[in-house]
């Protein structure tokens, strides 16, 4: 088995997900056979509980998109719960420095090359007789940069050995450089920011990405390089629908 996210980024090649905020197992089911490449259940910021994530993993492998999580902070704890549930691959918060990706690298691979602990978990039991090389090797290790500390540091971080890429939270850049949304954007430093990253993972071979709001933003994101995009969340998308759909209602 390979892992086609980490494939695709190691690749060059652009990949599409969307963020699951919902805590649902069928919301999870209706999107993982549309086509995106990668759904993420969003353990930082949704109130969903592990058991339920774990269902989400297995409604998004059974559409064929592939399961991902974004883990609530950069912990063992998380980390090692996560993928013994059956990500394929982490989005890490607040990776800051290259001594924070190495501790998420060190958390994600086993001894002798990290510290994860071993179980015969889910994950270990159908996806490979021999999990433990294949997750070292294929795992998709994604690294938040959304401090201006850690654009600054964006070279060394994503340098690290075993980082396949970074995902960029514009929100909380923005939180860290003390400006709000409405100070981002084309011509901004904001956005002189999210460059520079771009540059810095390009020139180590890694993957950038970001999170977008807009169809229009992932195509102009995939024109300028970036490889890891996520459009928008179950849950934006349900309250968009719904209110066009009530909005067109003609109540004459
Ligand atoms: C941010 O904008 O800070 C995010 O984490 C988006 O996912
Ligand atoms: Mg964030």
């Amino acid at each position: 088995a390979t892992n086609p996210v980490t494939e695709k980024l190691r690749g060059g090649q652009p990949c599409v997900g969307s963020w699951l905020t919902l805590c649902s197992p069928v919301a999870a089911e209706s999107m993982a056979n549309m086509g995106w490449d990668w759904l993420v259940v969003d353990v930082q910021h949704s109130p969903v509980g592990f058991e339920t994530m774990l269902n989400c993993f297995r409604a998004i492998q059974l559409g064929g998109a592939v399961p991902l999580a974004r883990v609530p902070w950069n912990e063992t704890i998380w980390i090692q719960r996560t993928l013994d549930a059956g990500a394929l691959g982490l989005v890490v918060p607040m990776v800051n420095s290259r001594a924070d990706a190495e501790a998420t690298v060190s958390n994600m691979r086993y001894a002798t090359r990290g510290q994860r602990s071993y179980t015969t978990s889910r994950v270990a039991a159908y996806l490979d007789a021999d999990y433990r090389t294949w997750a070292d090797d294929n795992l998709a290790v994604i690294v938040m940069i959304e401090t201006i500390q850690a654009v600054e540091q964006a070279e060394a971080i994503l340098s690290v050995d075993g980082v396949v890429g970074c995902f960029i939270g514009p929100n909380d850049l923005a939180l860290s450089m003390g400006i709000t949304m409405k100070e981002t954007g084309p011509g901004t430093e904001h956005e002189a920011a999210m460059l520079h990253v771009l540059e810095a993972a390009k020139k180590v071979g890694r993957a950038a990405g970001k999170h977008c709001f807009t169809a229009g933003e992932v195509s102009m994101r995939i024109g300028q390089g970036f490889q890891f995009l996520a459009l928008a969340s179950d849950g934006a998308f349900l309250a968009k629908a719904a209110q066009a759909e009530l909005n067109a209602v003609d109540f004459a």
